[in-house]
């Protein structure tokens, strides 16, 4: 059975899908970062970044929200949720979920949370959030071409938790000048991620409407 530590919205989002995806028993439990719920010793000891999501199951407890995803895949091989190892189709799955963590993410991170990177003054904040709407504007048109080119899916015509990681981030451009829901292609796949039961089901189950 997993257990899974989230807050609405948060990273914890594409998990959330892809357990309800694969259809496998979990729980969920809900921590408020804003009360401290993130930093108790028992939660520390879980995740010592005193960050959600964290999966745990049985005596493994892990954080980052891709691991989790790909990890989730490589457990419910049946659910083809990811390409298996060893086929054509699998270092692409691995290139667009690296891709989207490590480039994508930062660089909304960098839009919403510009005081981790430059400190608290607000004068400095501008410069970053400008530079990052600049970069996710460009990173957003890149994935929609991708997407015009080659999709309607990352890995083509084949759905994958890729989409789902990317759906989630996708979200979180809501307040960019340009979200990446006013891109065609990129628009496309965010509404045929949307309309499935599971990722419904876990907008849901977060309380999110927008
Ligand atoms: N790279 C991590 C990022 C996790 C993360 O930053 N989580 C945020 C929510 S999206 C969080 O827990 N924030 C609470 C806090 O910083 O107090 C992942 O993808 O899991």
């Amino acid at each position: 059975m997993y257990k899974l530590y989230w807050s609405p919205g948060s990273a914890a989002m594409a998990p959330h899908a892809v357990l309800l995806e694969l259809g496998v028993a979990h729980e969920l439990q809900q921590l408020d970062p804003k009360k401290g719920e993130t930093r108790t010793p028992e939660y520390l000891k879980l995740n010592p970044h005193a960050r959600v999501p964290t999966l745990v199951e049985g005596e493994m407890a892990m954080y980052e929200s891709a691991a989790i995803v790909q990890y989730l895949c490589e457990r419910h091989p049946a659910s083809e949720l990811a390409p298996a190892p060893g086929t054509w189709q699998r270092p692409l799955f691995l290139q667009w979920m690296t891709y989207l963590t490590n480039t994508l993410q930062e660089e909304l991170s960098h839009w919403w949370h510009a005081e981790a990177y430059v400190g608290a003054d607000e004068h400095c904040h501008k410069p970053l959030v400008e530079t990052a709407e600049r970069n996710l504007d460009q990173m957003w048109r890149f994935i929609d071409g991708h997407l015009a080119a080659q999709g309607p899916f990352l890995l083509g015509a084949r759905f994958s938790a890729a989409d789902i990681y990317l759906t989630m981030l996708a979200r979180w451009s809501r307040n960019c000048a340009k979200p990446a829901n006013r891109f065609p292609a990129l628009g496309r796949l965010i509404e045929t991620v949307k309309a499935r039961p599971a990722y419904a089901r876990m907008l849901e189950q977060e309380g999110i409407t927008q």
